[in-house]
């Protein structure tokens, strides 16, 4: 491999493109576009206003997920996404665009804060060393960032907007009516007038303050309630359902996990589930993304139906009400707050044993059941599994359509916080009801005629028979037929006639909840809200952002005896009461007061969601962004509605949390007037995973990558036998690489263009560090075309390009164009690589056109040796701003074919045509030809037969 040894290639041609020189060139570009503000995008206005001309040209704006800034730094996976974010950037650059790319940090973050947690040393320390050390990780990459829009989600410029937005959310309400966000101000307004009701039917003017707050915390955006959370006393904090083992221990420290009550903050996204939902119809997603996002909200049409109890009702969500007929139980959630009302002193007569669990009496059964189910969470509690549990409440309730009296059951795989936390259960049509069904020995009925061959008596069956597109039958009662009917006109008809008898409607619900918001964490943007003596939440006025973090002695939440469920969390921040409790003047006329503040912090999502808007206008203290440069970048625009990023690249991880996230915030900012753009990202795509190989010993262990052999297709470390197989990269695993180690050995061109020419970007595909040469040799191969190795002189000639040269040099323009523009970079590279072969194997100098197109093509991808390259061609102005070659129509069509032109059946001329001819046009090229009108010698024509591309035959008068 003497092209890779850069001192036998220093002694056969000093002026070879190797490592060496890669590295000095590609620091030395690197220094100039930082010096020149190559990649700074000027703004209409502001203190980024630039250049007017660039900002005439249409915008691009090309937007990566920001990185969290791990200690563990880059390794060669993480930057797929980033590499080709900035090929298109650069691409569009090239093709008359205003170019917005940058990137900003995720900096707030579990990791630096368990490390402070150990070692006392604060986490902006251990982040901002993260984050310098990826910066110049990134740098060595050629990203072209415009770095003045550049900034950490940790910087308090930028979290002071984010808690400016929370104060928008919290004092804003959702007008169902006019389905948008309002000031709250409008609905106390409203309330005074007497405009609108005051729930609980009081005069606004008679309620206390503390009143007043209450009822609005019904309606802010921003709300705190008392949630059920998982508590667990041993580590000092909540945790998140994942973080809790099946015996409902923790995951980390095996401590017990109690269901507690504890107030949070919450964002009520769930108002806008009906937006959220429609607008994705707009955006330019991938369907698998969409299809997620739509599940995760879960609008489902249904109705909800009272069965009548003791005088009062049980109301059911259900989504097949046309199977009333078919419900011969009920079923609480545990925790349902009407279980304890109906339960009855002792079981029915005759009440089956199977049904009592084995307990004395309903309140016993119930007691032991709503323990064992506390422990589970919902994931588990709504697994497939086909033993259903249970218990009988004692009591009945009655099938409106029929008068039955049915048994009403609590089971776990019913869940409160969805519907209403009761349904009927039609065991026939659904198959975790006939699950319990069979469990419970409890009547099965079939109303929904089945289309297989198992008959309509359900006590024979295997399984539930679920089916929206069949018949309804066994279904009527004294003044309501369903029979004969399919399902949707069933459902229609039932549905009006609950509507009517006053004992149900038609409703829609939704899967999604309210976002958690709040952490008791230190870590994270402090909230900007403060408490009076009443205890009434107040936000603060903007002149007291941004609200900084207090320095703090520890960063752990104080734990208590693991066991004692009747502890709360202490937060870190509330153990500063020089902090917490403050004297203030909030400017509402109160004058100065005491407060105590909020010691909860944000959750890592906060800060994820607007930063596509900070980029605009980043260094604006007075505005979250001026309108005028959002309108530039983000509004609305032909074919983008809703407006948003114009290319959003990230991991297909981020489908719900994240990009639900922001999109809710977007939509609070639109409807409150403070940007035009409802939707953050117009086009999302998801790049795929680099993997790489994982070797394991006998043990299971990983060993070293690096420090493998591979004989005969077997791998040995240290003369070991291990396994390989296909994984993560990452230091875990002992096989991570990193971008450093690549560019020292080839240059960050080559680690470029590796990457984009891996395979399909939203592919998957293995790392191969033995592959990478390969780019490598094709970069040589480029600059050996413009330079001598030997001289260094640049070799082109000032010669016109042969014909089979022009036709290879715009066939490739021609692709490269389409293929960039359509992120099929590992094509584009191709395509390059076949026009650069062509040229070598041509042998002789390279005309000038041809090489600087070539320089040009391969810019985007590999832009330190274009650049070097296309100076030394001549020029003075870098070529990241240079018109990307537009292909001649003329040679891009396929080579010609040769069609024979025969003159009363003999070969009278040969035409060299496109394959693609008509028969109309060949006829026409064919009697034009002068050879054909020469021996047709003035005759008239009786016939002409054509067979395109390759005969045409003339037959004269
Ligand atoms: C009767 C019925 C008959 C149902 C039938 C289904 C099939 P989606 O589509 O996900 O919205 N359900 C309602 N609330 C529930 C809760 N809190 N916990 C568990 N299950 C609940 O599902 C709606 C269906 O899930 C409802 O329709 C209800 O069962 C059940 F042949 O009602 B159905």
């Amino acid at each position: 491999m003497s092209e890779t040894n850069p001192a036998a290639a220093e002694v056969a041609a000093p002026h070879r493109y190797t490592a060496a020189v890669a590295a000095e060139i590609e620091a030395r570009w690197q220094d100039v576009w930082d010096a020149d503000g190559t990649y700074a995008a000027p703004n209409p206005k502001g203190d980024l206003a630039g250049d007017p001309g660039l900002v005439a040209k249409p915008k691009k704006y090309v937007m990566d997920m920001f990185p969290y800034p791990s200690g563990a730094g880059l390794h060669v996976g993480h930057p797929l996404g980033y590499i080709a974010t900035d090929v298109f950037a650069r691409f569009q650059r090239m093709t008359g665009h205003n170019v917005l790319h940058t990137l900003g940090f995720d900096a707030f973050g579990l990791p630096a804060e368990q490390h402070a947690v150990q070692t006392g040393e604060h986490p902006r320390v251990t982040t901002e060393a993260a984050i310098n050390n990826m910066k110049s990780q990134l740098r060595r990459l050629g990203l072209g960032h415009d770095k003045r829009r550049s900034f950490a989600t940790i910087d308090p410029e930028y979290y002071k907007w984010t808690q400016w937005i929370f104060v928008q959310i919290f004092n804003s309400w959702y007008d169902d009516k006019a389905k948008k966000a309002r000031p709250i101000s409008e609905l106390v307004a409203r309330f005074e007038s007497g405009e609108r009701a005051v729930p609980g039917g009081r005069s606004w003017d008679a309620l206390s303050a503390a009143e007043r707050a209450d009822v609005l915390g019904e309606y802010r955006l921003a709300y705190a309630s008392d949630a059920p959370v998982n508590w667990c006393p041993g580590l000092g904090t909540v945790l998140a359902n994942e973080e809790v083992t099946a015996d409902g221990r923790s995951e980390r420290g095996n401590f017990p996990v109690f269901k507690a009550k504890l107030r949070q903050w919450n964002m009520r996204i769930t108002a806008y589930a009906d937006r959220l939902l429609d607008d994705l119809n707009e955006l330019d997603w991938p369907e698998a993304i969409k299809l997620q996002q739509r599940n995760w909200i879960g609008r489902s049409e249904g109705a909800r139906v009272d069965f009548p109890i003791d005088g009062e009702a049980i109301t059911v969500f259900t989504t097949r009400q046309d199977t009333l007929f078919g419900a011969t139980y009920m079923v609480l959630a545990p925790e349902h707050p009407l279980v304890e009302k109906f339960t009855p002193a002792a079981w029915p007569e005759g009440t089956h044993d199977v049904w009592t669990g084995g307990h004395a009496t309903p309140a016993e059964a119930v007691a032991a059941y709503r323990a064992q189910a506390a422990s589970k969470s919902d994931v588990e509690r709504q697994a497939e599994a086909k033993d259903k549990t249970g218990v009988f409440t004692g009591a009945f309730a009655t099938n409106p359509v029929n008068g039955e009296q049915i048994p009403v059951f609590i089971a776990d795989y019913v869940l409160m916080g969805y519907g209403t936390g009761a349904i009927m259960a039609v065991p026939a049509h659904d198959t975790r009801d006939f699950a319990f069904a069979r469990a419970f020995e409890l009547p099965i009925r079939c109303v929904v005629e089945p289309s297989d061959d198992r008959g309509t008596d359900a006590s024979t069956w295997d399984d539930a028979f679920v089916s929206y597109d069949a018949k309804i039958v066994n279904s009527h009662g004294e003044d309501v037929s369903l029979d004969g009917l399919g399902v949707t006109d069933a459902k229609a008809r039932i549905t009006e006639w609950l509507q009517r008898k006053g004992i149900g409607e038609g409703t829609v619900n939704f899967r999604l909840r309210d976002w958690l918001f709040s952490r008791q964490r230190y870590w994270g943007e402090p909230f900007p809200i403060v408490y009076d003596e009443d205890g009434i939440a107040h936000s603060l006025p903007e002149s007291m952002l941004p609200l900084e973090l207090p320095e703090v002695e520890d960063y752990s939440p104080r734990t208590f005896d693991p066991d004692d469920a009747d502890t709360s969390p202490e937060t870190p921040l509330s153990r500063n009461q020089d902090w917490v409790d403050v004297t203030l003047d909030l400017g509402d006329g109160r004058g100065p007061r005491p407060y105590r503040r909020e010691t909860n912090t944000m959750p890592n999502w906060a800060g994820s969601c607007w930063y596509e808007l900070r980029y605009l206008d980043p260094h604006n203290s007075e505005k979250l962004v001026d309108p005028e440069i959002e309108q530039y970048w983000m509004g609305p625009r032909a074919g983008q509605p809703h407006g948003g990023v114009d290319l959003y690249v990230g991991g297909a991880e981020h489908a719900v949390l994240h990009l639900l996230y922001a999109r809710f915030w977007s939509k609070v900012l639109y409807d409150l007037g403070h940007i035009s753009s409802p939707e953050p990202f117009h086009k999302l795509y998801n790049q795929g995973m680099i993997q790489a190989f994982v070797y394991r010993d006998s043990r299971g262990f990983p060993v070293p990558a690096a420090e493998i052999e591979e004989r005969d297709g077997a791998f040995f470390h240290n003369g070991e036998q291990v396994k390989r197989e296909l994984g993560k990269m990452g230091k875990s695993l002992k096989n991570a690489v990193t971008p450093e180690a690549i560019c020292e050995e080839y240059g960050a061109d080559t680690l470029r263009l590796y990457e984009m020419a891996m395979g399909p970007l939203d592919v998957s595909r293995p790392w191969d560090t033995r592959a990478v040469v390969g780019q490598y040799r094709l970069l040589q191969r480029l600059w050996r075309n413009v330079v001598d190795e030997a001289t260094g002189e640049v070799t082109v000639v000032d010669a016109e390009p042969d014909e089979t040269t022009l036709r290879a040099l715009h066939k490739a323009i021609d692709g490269v164009r389409q293929d960039l523009e359509g992120l099929r970079f590992n094509t584009a590279i191709a395509k390059v690589t076949e026009l650069n072969n062509h040229l070598t194997k041509a042998g002789a100098a390279v005309p000038r056109p041809v090489a600087e197109s070539l320089v040009l093509l391969i810019a985007p991808l590999a832009p330190h040796i274009a650049e070097e390259l296309w100076r030394k061609l001549g020029h003075t102005d870098s070529v990241v701003h240079q018109d990307f070659p537009v292909a001649d129509p003329r040679y891009v069509v396929d080579e010609t074919v040769t069609c024979v032109v025969q003159v009363k059946g003999k070969v009278k001329a040969r035409l060299e045509v496109s394959p693609a001819i008509s028969d109309d046009e060949l006829e026409k090229v064919a009697l034009a030809d002068e050879k054909v009108v020469a021996a047709l010698d003035g005759a008239g024509i009786r016939k002409v037969i054509v067979r395109a591309p390759k005969l045409v035959n003339i037959v004269p008068a």
